[in-house]
């Protein structure tokens, strides 16, 4: 054994029962010397007489969380995950798994190995390597199929989702619950009935019902190959998985196992894994701020939100989804009312769709929740939070009145998702106390959070803001004050872009088609026909009404706006909604009308094929992504692709538009805008920063390994 792998005999039952304990904090993943003391212990439990069961079982807060993800892409030191867990299932004397916390990925596959698996009811297990573009590489793709069969296996493996224990339970994964939360007393009862039942070793590996009934069923297999092909949305692991699935149907157990293996290996060594582990950690570190480093949350017991509005009553439902009693306040009583409809709305619907049940329901809305039309009822709130409309003036002003009647050391946050903050909050006397917080819509379920920290928010305040991210499950990501923080602001930029592509001759379907293709959920046209495109209309009046300099290509847009086109909720936009529904058709009028706008213009339509369109997108992406880290906007590169994976539709096996950077070549990508500067020098100016790692041979991940908050 070592250090991390121990074996002991319990003295009772004249040393029949073994224990073997992991223990390689935080989260006991099969890194190196985990597999190196698992064979040692293994062989420890086989050689000792006096041991007729062993009980497996993590110490700390979970059993083994996966292999270790850090060693992937770096030289394998032997022995390999699957030897050590074939050589646990090939003991010819019992084990038992004994799971709490989280078996996930090589954790649950060691489990798998193991002859009988207890879980506390709070555990979780799953499959979870498709989200690191992986597929399980331990056996999972075999011994899953031969427990579950195959239709539940592809949904746990190519989701990746976790298990509860009694879903497991159900579905035969584990053979027990324990009501406890002490894994190894659950073990040890098991490892008691299996002495007392004499049970014996049985082992996944040779369990074929479930393939064999399966086997050569084409039809089931097409099936399933074209539901996961749809929800892979270009991501190849998932699809790789299923192969491996059905491979498991077809091969004998261990060729299977090879087969999965050359999988696993053609798998690690694909951009899509390379990407998906950089969101894995980006995820875990985007957390990590200098404000956390000295700043304390305050309390976050009780809220109020202002304004009733769309993000008034999201953001609202989200807090009280995490049990914080919140109190709304609008300016009049039919306000407030229309507030409370709204918060009604989102929570029936919830009901509808089985989130949760009526009870449930009425708990939320009748006694976590109250609406108000008198400012003064915020006084108890610990944050306060503003989502009335997005206008200065009135910002000012509300801030005014919040800062009247705010208890000392409350929180007063804006959801603006563009106005200054250090001019919101030089609207009351206590500025450290006032910060950003950008939600996305709809607030209760978009997991993007901009923690916007202005020039005097107190740390405390910036740790309160993580803190409610923590709260409310959603990922937040330290913002710098400028027009638009590092989503919107990025947003514009390719925003604007299409719309030259557009005008210069590039038809806005080729566009969408292009960014769909690309991994989007959406094209840009199609979100601006979902978001309402009345409200680009407003923002580009205010922007002009500010003296925006640049060029401006939104004629068109500006045309399909007037004629009352504002996207799906008027039927018409970009696309033609009929009979309600939410997949458009495209408009021969709007093309019509694109082409007016360029022949006033003299514009002689070039259009761009789909490499051209990306090629172009990702650059004004990755060329103002460059610029909010050069102007500390983003703390790191890193901040930039968590915002845009969580709050923009990036898709996550591409990593994050600076990850994506990185891995096409930073050099490439400045040639890039370098050779589009001659259609617009303005907007194709390169970002300082680009150039400088270009200079010096670095990327955006020299600055994210850099960053030490
Ligand atoms: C696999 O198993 C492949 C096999 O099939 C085949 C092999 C041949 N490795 O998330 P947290 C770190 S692929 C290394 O903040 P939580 C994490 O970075 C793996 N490190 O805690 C963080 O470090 P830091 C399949 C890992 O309580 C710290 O642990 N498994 C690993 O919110 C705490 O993590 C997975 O994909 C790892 N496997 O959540 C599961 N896991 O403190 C991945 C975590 O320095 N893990 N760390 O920032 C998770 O989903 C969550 O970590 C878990 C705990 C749910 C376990």
């Amino acid at each position: 054994m070592n250090e991390i792998v121990s074996y002991a005999v319990l003295p009772d039952e004249a040393g029949a029962i073994a224990v073997i304990t992991i223990d390689n904090p935080p989260v006991n993943a099969a890194g190196h010397a985990v597999r190196e003391g698992l064979v040692k212990a293994a062989k420890a439990f086989a050689d000792d007489p006096s041991a007729k069961v062993a009980v497996v079982v993590g110490a700390g807060r979970t059993f083994i969380a996966g292999a270790d993800i850090k060693e992937f892409g770096k030289p394998l030191q032997p022995p390999s995950l699957p030897e050590v867990t074939n050589m646990l299932e090939a003991l010819d004397k019992p084990t038992v798994c004994a799971i709490h916390g989280t078996a996930l990925g090589g954790g649950l596959e060691t489990a798998l190995c193991c002859h009988y698996r207890v879980a506390v009811k709070s555990a979780r297990v799953g499959l979870p390597e498709v989200h690191l573009g992986l597929l399980p590489g331990s056996g999972g793709t075999q011994r899953l199929p031969r427990l579950v069969g195959i239709e539940a296996a592809t949904d746990i493996i190519t989701s990746g989702r976790h298990v509860s224990a009694p879903e497991a339970l159900k579905l035969g994964i584990v053979d027990a619950n324990d009501d406890g939360d002490d894994p190894l007393a659950a073990g040890i009862a098991f490892a008691r009935r299996v002495l007392a039942e004499n049970l014996p070793v049985r082992r996944t590996s040779e369990m074929n019902e479930k393939i064999e009934a399966v086997r050569g069923n084409t039809k089931l297999f097409d099936e399933l190959r074209a539901a996961v092909k749809k929800k892979a949305k270009g991501q190849i692991s998932p699809l790789t998985c299923l192969e491996a699935i059905i491979d498991s149907t077809e091969l004998p157990f261990m060729k299977g196992m090879a087969r999965e293996r050359e999988y696993f290996m053609e798998l690690l060594n694909t951009p899509q894994r390379e990407a998906m582990i950089h969101a894995f950690f980006a995820d875990r570190e985007v957390g990590k701020v200098p404000e956390l480093k000295t700043g304390h949350a305050r309390p976050l017991d009780g809220a109020a939100v202002i304004g009733g509005g769309t993000m008034g009553a999201g953001i609202t439902v989200s807090m009280l989804f995490a049990g914080m009693p919140v109190t709304m306040v609008e300016r009049d009583e039919e306000s407030a009312q229309r507030g409370r409809q709204n918060v009604e709305r989102i929570l029936d619907d919830g009901v509808k769709r089985g989130k949760f049940d009526q009870a449930h329901r009425d708990h939320l809305a009748n006694k976590l929740y109250s609406v108000s039309s008198d400012i003064a009822s915020i006084a108890s709130a610990d944050i306060v939070i503003e989502a009335a409309f997005e206008n200065m003036d009135i910002k000012k002003d509300l801030f005014r009145q919040i800062d009247q009647h705010a208890k000392a050391g409350a929180v007063l946050a804006s959801n603006t998702s563009y106005l200054n903050i250090n001019e919101i909050a030089s609207a009351t006397k206590r500025p450290q106390d006032v910060l950003g917080l950008h939600f996305f819509s709809p607030a209760h379920v978009m997991r993007l959070l901009e923690i916007v920290v202005a020039d005097k928010t107190h740390a405390d305040v910036a740790a309160t803001g993580f803190a409610l991210a923590k709260k409310l499950k959603k990922v937040g990501v330290r913002a710098g004050v400028c027009d638009g923080f590092i989503g919107n602001r990025i947003l514009e930029r390719y925003l604007s872009l299409a719309s030259f592509m557009v005008e210069d001759g590039t038809s806005p379907y080729d566009i969408d088609k292009a960014v769909l293709n690309f991994g989007y959920p959406m094209g840009p046209n199609q979100m601006g026909d979902l978001a309402g495109l009345d409200i680009g209309m407003a923002n580009r009046k205010r922007k002009r009404a500010e003296g925006w300099k640049g060029r401006y290509a939104s004629d068109y847009m500006d045309r399909i706006g007037e004629l009352g086109r504002f996207g799906q909720k008027t039927g018409r936009g970009f696309y033609i909604y009929e009979n309600g529904s939410r997949i458009g058709k495209p408009d021969p009028e709007v093309l019509e009308i694109i082409d007016q706008v360029r022949a006033e213009k003299g514009i002689t339509p070039k259009p761009l094929n789909e490499e051209e369109i990306m090629r172009r997108y990702m650059a004004a992406m990755i060329n103002e992504g460059a610029r909010v880290v050069e102007e500390g906007i983003a703390l790191r590169p890193l901040d930039v692709d968590i915002t845009m994976l969580y709050g923009y539709g990036f898709p996550r096996w591409r990593g994050g538009p600076l990850k994506y950077a990185d891995m096409v070549g930073l050099d490439t990508i400045l040639a890039d805008i370098r050779s589009f500067q001659s259609e617009d020098p303005e907007f194709w100016k390169p970002a300082q920063l680009l150039i400088d790692l270009v200079d010096r041979g670095e990327n955006f991940d020299t600055l994210n390994k850099k960053a030490n908050f």
